[in-house]
């Protein structure tokens, strides 16, 4: 049979170009960032940017980190300013692009306080609620504190860690567990089938839409470990396997995902984030051929409620920023959108 192939999440009405810098990407010492009028519009090794918005950066990933702004962690989507904040009927208060950067004073900001009780039941994933004790900018035990960004700057009142982009509307930590970084890593498997690019899409059952295979990097945990972890459970249904068939799974697995790209690095623009809390990423492209894909017996499993083979397309709609992400992976293969 077949495998799926979908098309789900193209965007069905018009979308709204815009200007934004949704992520930086870094290859040995060079930092990449870009502008996109829905698309990656101009990249550049030598760190010069040209965009054709008014968003023109260069240097390092600090100073590309202080030009980007993000508009999914202010609640705005597909330019329609929504300020809900996932799962909750919490809204973030409006925080306009010219009061985004905290370097720039901005006395009226009354950001809405707001950690999901998930979060302050103090699951093993997640930090206490004071954060002044934390030691931030390192590694601490089994966590990664430290933010792709560079050193993040701590709030001198409250001890808690700034937004490397900026304001979001929103204090405290929302739905994420660490103030601060929250490490994940993203599985970008692909192939080609007809000519056309696809790569493995999961649904998300927290209402966030189609999106990589993602997933929180646990405490201890390596990269390389939650890159498959994550691709088992929600495109594989690891967990509802007999040890027997997921040993077989996590074999098939560890070979595909032997040899990868890295594609990205560095800041997501999700719903969750907040100023005190926010994702950050690595993403990985792991590239297969007609007879291995035809192995990868897809089956959605926990955060997930559907998988496909979803083709690359220019209209693709994908959770917090992976459709950059997605874009430039595309890009490895020949495939400009
Ligand atoms: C995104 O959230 C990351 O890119 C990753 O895909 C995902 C991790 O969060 P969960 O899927 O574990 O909620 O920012």
């Amino acid at each position: 049979m077949p495998p799926c192939v979908c098309r789900a999440a193209a965007v069905t009405k018009q979308v709204v170009w815009r200007s934004l810098v949704v992520g930086s990407l870094s290859i040995g010492n060079v930092a990449f960032g870009w502008g996109i009028k829905d698309k990656i519009v101009s990249r550049s090794r030598t760190c010069t940017f040209a965009f054709t918005s008014h968003l023109p950066f260069s240097g390092s990933r600090t100073a590309s980190i202080c030009r980007m702004l993000h508009y999914k962690a202010r609640g705005l989507d597909d330019a329609v300013e929504k300020l809900s904040y996932p799962g909750s009927e919490v809204k973030r208060a409006h925080v306009p692009d010219e009061h985004v950067k905290f370097d720039k004073p901005w006395s009226d900001y009354q950001p809405v306080e707001y950690t999901a009780t998930s979060v302050l039941a103090g699951p093993v994933w997640a930090d206490s609620q004071d954060a002044s004790t934390i030691s931030f900018n390192k590694i601490d035990g089994k966590i990664d504190r430290q933010s792709f960004t560079g050193e993040y700057k701590i709030d001198k009142e409250t001890g808690r860690p700034l937004n490397p982009v900026g304001r979001t509307g929103m204090t405290g930590r929302g739905l994420l567990g660490r103030w601060g970084p929250n490490h994940a890593a993203d599985p970008i498997v692909t192939r080609f089938l007809e000519g056309k690019l696809q790569f493995i899409a999961i649904k998300r059952k927290d209402g966030g839409g189609w999106a990589i295979p993602g997933g929180m990097v646990e405490a201890g945990e390596t990269v390389s470990l939650t890159l498959k972890r994550e691709f088992g459970e929600e495109a594989m249904d690891l967990n509802s396997k007999s040890k027997e068939e997921a040993d077989k799974i996590m074999a098939k697995i560890d070979e595909m995902f032997a040899h990868g790209i890295e594609i990205f690095k560095g800041y997501v623009d999700d719903p969750r984030n907040t100023d005190n809390a926010w994702m950050e990423t690595v993403a990985m492209n792991f590239h297969v051929d007609d007879s291995i894909a035809a192995e990868i017996k897809l089956e959605a499993g926990d955060d997930a409620g559907a998988v496909c083979w979803m083709d690359i397309v220019p209209d693709l709609k994908l959770y917090a920023s992976h459709k950059s992400i997605i874009e430039e992976a595309a890009k490895k293969h020949g495939v400009v959108l």
